[in-house]
Parts: structure tokens; sequence; C-alpha cells
């Protein structure tokens, strides 16, 4: 039966299990992210289909295991996984994804690695995807494709399926033409774009970006501005703009652009926040700490997320705050999601290289400055990070959006903790309460945490209250009926919780 909604997305919307030697499918056990709440949106229609790739088990009979039924929480949907050979991962994903376009969205020209693109396999992949989508989608249905790993999916699906409402979602920041056109295959990649219906991104900036790579290679017009809803124009963010683009015309069509930012699921945090359990291990946490107040920086290892100018600019704290040693901890979440990448295994030796430093020069046998923690953090401990946390530090150089500041601000139902986020996270333009920082500035960085550790009860609270209205406001339920609205689908049935 041909599905209603067919949602494109790299990864598998659940965990493969074997059981007595029986291959089960589970729901994936971290319930934040993105996952849970795109499968969700399976509970709104008749029927719903995923499309992700897999490693090819056996390369030479790639059809292995194609096609599979999912009855979970969620209701019934087909998942389609596109066996990739392992040559094909390596140059579809850790090349031009990761070296080629991961660097050019968060503005680091000089770490764009050009020569190794295989452009004809990447080509080749999406064409698979679009391929998958198109077998799968019913008369009219949405399709709805996520992230710059599958950028030239629109293209190749409207050529192929002229029927269907296509929209695509970009989780990372989308450059200034500038920086965009770095890419040779920008127009390819644009007109790709260009084929949708629906173009959403998490901030006005970032559609403002894409109108201007847009317009500097292709005849688009701006069809409608608007100005910037209050809820997305903080004053102090870097990120801010006054008005933003919400339609263009292309050749014969409208594109409509989208700026949603996606947020957490609240009502599970704070579920999570409220558990016994929670609070005892907060108390476990608080008592270990004794008089020392915890800093709290989570994140993947990632050049983008800034965790060596954090480290750094703890060192200097430590040097110009001698009353502050053994008063303060810092601990540093940084989990590596790409394994055997350079660039990230440089970046996860420098981050240990800088903390045992720290350590060396400051520590002492009853007091560690640092605890740098490279294995991932399990959802329910973290929250309970989160309740224990005095400031949250949250310091990317550049970031889409940034989840786990708003992950902070729900967890923290007691308001208190102080947030210190980086003016280059998306977020900075949605929690304007928030201490900014920016992590380019030492003068900033060292600033901004003096300034939280010092700030008076009153202004924590003032600040915690006003971000986590926001937070709450524009929960991951808030996103998605935006994306709803976008479309055009009308009033639907209410979400299926993840947490259920
Ligand atoms: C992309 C964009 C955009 C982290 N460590 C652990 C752990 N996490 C969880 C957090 C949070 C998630 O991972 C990270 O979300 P972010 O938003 O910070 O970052 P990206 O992975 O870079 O995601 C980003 C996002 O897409 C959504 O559109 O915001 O800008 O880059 O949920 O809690 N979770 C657990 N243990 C850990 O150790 N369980």
């Amino acid at each position: 039966m041909p599905s209603d909604l067919v949602i494109v997305y790299h990864r598998q919307p659940y965990e493969e299990v074997e059981v007595n030697g029986k291959i089960e499918y589970r729901e994936n056990k971290s319930p934040n992210g993105i996952v849970p709440t795109l499968k969700s949106f399976f509970g709104r229609f008749d029927k719903g289909a995923w499309i992700a790739w897999k490693h090819a088990e056996d390369p030479a009979n790639p059809e292995f295991e194609r096609v599979i039924e999912i009855d979970d929480a969620y209701g019934k949907y087909t998942v389609s996984r596109l066996p990739l050979t392992p040559e094909q991962v390596t140059s579809f994903y850790h090349v031009s994804s990761k070296e080629a376009f991961w660097p050019i969205l968060h503005g680091f020209k000089e770490r764009y690695n050009y020569d190794p693109v295989d452009w004809p396999t990447f080509r080749e992949v999406n064409w698979a995807f679009a391929e998958a989508a198109a077998a799968e989608a019913a008369s009219g249905a949405v399709v709805w494709i996520h992230d710059y790993n599958l950028w030239l999916v629109p293209g190749y699906l409207r050529k192929l399926r002229p029927d269907v409402k296509i929209s695509f979602f970009h989780h990372t920041p989308f450059p200034s033409a500038d920086i965009f056109n770095v890419l040779p295959w920008r127009k390819e990649i644009l007109e790709s774009l260009l084929a949708c219906d629906v173009v959403g991104f998490h901030i006005p900036r970032y559609v403002n970006n894409f109108v201007s790579a847009a317009r500097s290679l292709l005849e688009v017009d701006t069809l409608k501005r608007e100005k910037v809803k209050p809820e997305l124009a903080a004053e102090s963010s870097a990120l801010s703009e006054q008005s933003v683009v919400t339609e263009i015309g292309y050749e014969d069509r409208t594109i409509r652009l989208q700026a949603s930012p996606v947020g957490v699921d609240v009502s599970y945090i704070e579920e999570v926040a409220a558990r016994e359990e929670t609070t005892r291990k907060v108390e476990a946490i608080k008592s270990e700490l004794g008089e020392a107040k915890l800093l709290l920086s989570v994140g993947r290892t990632d050049y983008t997320k800034g965790g060596i100018e954090q480290l750094e600019s703890f060192e200097r704290l430590l040097e110009a705050r001698p009353d502050l040693r053994g008063k303060v901890r810092l601990m540093h979440v940084s989990v590596a999601a790409n394994s055997n990448m350079t660039a990230y295994e440089e970046i996860q030796q420098t981050l240990e290289q800088l903390a045992g430093r720290i350590n060396g020069r400051y520590g002492s046998f009853e007091w560690q400055p640092v605890a740098l923690i490279s294995r991932p953090v399990k959802f329910t401990d973290l929250v309970a990070y989160y309740r224990a946390a005095d400031v949250a530090w949250i310091t990317p150089l550049a970031d889409g959006m940034n989840l786990v500041c708003k992950e902070f601000c729900a967890a923290r139902t007691d308001l208190d903790g102080v947030l210190v986020l980086s003016e280059f996270a998306g977020a900075a333009v949605e929690l304007a309460a928030a201490v900014p920082t920016n992590p380019f500035s030492h003068k900033s960085m060292d600033g901004a945490i003096q300034f939280a550790l010092d700030m008076e009860a009153e202004d924590r609270k003032g600040r915690m209250k006003a971000n986590r209205a926001m937070v709450v406001k524009q929960d991951i339920r808030f996103w998605a009926e935006d994306q709803m609205q976008a479309f055009g689908a009308g009033v639907l049935p209410a979400l299926v919780s993840p947490a259920a």
C-alpha cells in the first residue's frame, strides 16, 4: 500500500537487536533526539514510510532485507533500507558530507576538503534515496527529506514524481553565498532544493542566507518577505534578522521558506526530572561536589562545538581567579559520533591534552577541576546533571540550533541554574535571557563565565523563568505543528508522545 507520508532520513528509525539468533527491531533507546518525533508524524497519516541506509551485509547481494514492516508505539510503517557498500558509505557520508559540506555549512572554509569528494557516488546514493521514496509515495503524498547529505533528492524526486509535495528540512546552519559558493556543485544543489514546495531551516538568518546563495546563481524572485516573529528576534544575538523571506519564485514554481526552530520534548524531560531516582542522583552529585559549583558542557566531539575554546577559557579562569580553585568543577561531556575520522580524532586528542594540563596544573588529590567524559551518558543521568549544574556552558562556534541548552532549561523546573550560550548557536535567537558569549573572543568567554558564576539568585531565577517559558512554548510539538502547517495538511490529531 502506498504511503501518504514518506520520511527520508539517513538514520534508521529503530535499533536492530539480536535475540536468540533472530533480529528484532526495537525503538532507539535514547528518547531524546529527532527520530521519535519524526516517527510520531506517522500517527497522523493512514500509512507511513521511512527511507534510510544501512551497511550492506553482503555487498555482493545488496538487495538483502531491503524493505521491512515495523509495528511499534507509533503505528505501522515500512522502512526501506538502502544497503550501501563500505566504499559508498565512506564516499557519501564520511567524505562528501562530513569533510566537504559540514565545514562549509558551519563557515569553516579552511577545513573544507574538496579533493577526495567523489561526486558521482554522492549523486548515485541520492538517486537511490529518491527512487525508494518515489516507490513508496501515494499520489499527492508528502515527502519530507532531512539534511544536507540528501541535498540532491528533491531534484531527482521531482522528475520521478511531479505529483508529490516535497519538503526539506536543514538541521545545520546555512551559510551566505560567500561561503556556500565554495562548493563546486553549488548550482546543482540549489537547483535541487528549488524543486521543493517547502524548504525549512531553524532560524531566519539561515533562510535569508539560502536566498542569497540562490539569487547569486539563479534567477530567483523574492515573492514575500515578513517581519521576524518576536520569539525569533533576540536583540543581543549575532544571528538576529529583522525580516525574513517567506516565499520565492523560481521558473514556474513558488517555494515556501520556513524558519522553524526544533524544540525538545519538555514534558518528557520534566517527567524524568521529577522522578525520585533523579532526585537521588542529583543529591549524590551535589554531595560529591561539596562546596564546589558544577559547570556542565554536553555535545558531540566536533570542531564546531567549541570544546577547545571552552577548556582554554576554563584554564584562564583558574589562573585569573585563585579564589575559585577547589570551588568549581567542569564536567565536559564530549562524545564522538564519527569514529575513524582524522578531524574528530584530532579534536579528541586536543581535548584530552587540555583537560590533562588543567588537572595537572591546578588539581590536587582531593579536587580535579575537569572531568572529561568521552563515553555517552544515559539520558536520564544527563537530566540529573542538568538539575545539579550551577551553570550550563554551551559554546559552539557554529550550531544549527543546539538542543542541549533547551534540554537544560526544560530540566530546571526549580528555576535555578545559569545558561551561558554562544551567540552562534541558532537557539540564541530564542533564548534572549541566556548570558551571551562569543567563543571567538577570550574577553567575552572569560567575562561570561565569571558573570554567570557570580550571579545573584534573583537574577538567576528571572533569567531561567524567561528562558524556560520560551523552551516550553516552542517545544518539539510546536515544531511538529509548524511543519504540519507548512505541508498544508490542516488540523491533525494529537502527536503520540515519544515517551509513551
Ligand atoms: C544537529 C545540529 C541541531 C549528547 N551527548 C549525550 C547525549 N547527547 C544528546 C543531547 C542532545 C543531542 O545529543 C545533541 O543535540 P544538538 O542539537 O546539540 O546537536 P547535533 O547532534 O549536532 O544535531 C544541531 C540538531 O541537529 C537538531 O536539529 O540542534 O544544531 O548540528 O539531545 O542530549 N545524549 C545522551 N548521552 C550523551 O552523552 N543520552
